[in-house]
């Protein structure tokens, strides 16, 4: 036996002595599908779902959160550290405070339809969060199957602006089995959260990608022996096709003034061209004399709903 295979051996019974335990706790990744509050529901790399503790002095995990858990045969296995978030949704919750709700997502899925309406608004914040978190955003126009031929021509109209901004525009409709497989390929290894307001079909276009999903919250909650988790609980799940969902309930509304974001004009893509361009340094684009966006807007090279969007978040923010 090698002097160096010794020395690792002594230093493992001198590590277990100062533990006071005979048995050897080991390090395993593992994938956060869960957090109820207490308890975490992580899972290993062979599927195995484990309910997990975590460590008083972590900071609370979310579902996409990679993190190390202790295993030994005598306790309950516990996260012990978190490793590096690669992004972090968030929502602001009770008294302004910000809380995690998802980590290590790629991209936004945001879901318009026209039936319960279109709400550009709710798309340009979304856009607005995700270009200021560094995140991808997807255009989901969804119902597509319900658009009339005049609203037909609205709606091409509204592609051909967000794709020259370079948004990714997909049309789909889960009751007409429209573009649901351009929506697997974009789903394909990454993680997604779908955003949109109530009734757009968001738990819809979740069941195409995963037509087994309730099947699966339900032996989610029964292999925990959490019960039924509260949909305010983002929870993940595995694409067969790769890639994950996440159902990040907690951030539909995305109500960006309570984040405070500085400068909003950075995050509107369409602006940027004309940024640095007006009279004044510090132009807001709102009152000011020779504003350049202003200019756009006026000779319709920037679309006036993107530009009054901007506005309503300005003012939200002062
Ligand atoms: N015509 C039509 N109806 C659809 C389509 N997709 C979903 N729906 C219907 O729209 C309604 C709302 O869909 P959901 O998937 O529950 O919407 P959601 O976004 O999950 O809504 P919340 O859970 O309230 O946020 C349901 O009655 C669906 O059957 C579609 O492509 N075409
Ligand atoms: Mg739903
Ligand atoms: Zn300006």
């Amino acid at each position: 036996m090698s002097k160096r295979r010794l020395s690792e051996q002594q230093q493992q019974r001198i590590e277990q002595r100062r533990s006071g335990s005979k048995h050897h706790s080991q390090g395993f990744e593992g994938l956060v599908v869960m957090n109820s509050g207490k308890k975490a529901t992580v899972q290993l790399n062979d599927g195995r779902l484990l309910t997990c503790h975590q460590r008083a002095n972590l900071a609370n995990v979310v579902a996409g959160d990679k993190v190390i858990i202790s295993l030994d045969e005598q306790h309950p296995p516990v996260i012990e550290s978190l490793l590096p978030r690669r992004s972090l949704l968030s929502r602001p919750g009770f008294r302004g405070v910000i809380k995690p709700v998802a980590a290590n997502v790629d991209q936004l899925l945001v879901v318009i339809a026209p039936a319960p309406g279109i709400d550009l608004d709710l798309l340009d914040r979304s856009l607005c969060y995700c270009e200021w978190q560094g995140l991808d955003a997807v255009i989901i126009l969804n119902k597509v199957d319900l658009l009339a031929d005049d609203y037909r021509a609205g709606c091409d109209q509204l592609a051909t602006v967000y794709t020259a901004m370079g948004y990714t525009w997909i049309e789909t409709s889960t009751e007409a089995d429209i573009g649901l497989e351009a929506l697997k390929q974009i789903c394909n290894n990454k993680t997604s959260v779908f955003l949109g307001n109530s009734g757009v079909g968001k738990s819809s276009l979740t069941q195409a990608l995963i037509p087994d999903v309730a099947i699966r919250t339900q032996q989610l909650s029964s292999s925990t022996g959490l019960g039924q988790h509260t949909t305010n609980n983002a929870t993940l799940y595995e694409l067969d096709i790769g890639g994950r969902l996440i159902d990040a309930a907690g951030i539909r509304s995305l109500e960006l003034s309570e984040f405070a974001i500085e400068q909003p004009d950075r995050y509107w893509r369409d602006f940027r061209p004309y940024l640095g361009q007006c009279r004044f340094s510090n132009c807001t684009h709102d009152h000011e004399p020779g504003c350049s966006v202003k200019n756009a807007v006026e000779s319709e090279t920037i679309a006036m709903h993107r530009y009054q969007h901007y506005l309503r978040l300005l003012h939200s923010n002062t």
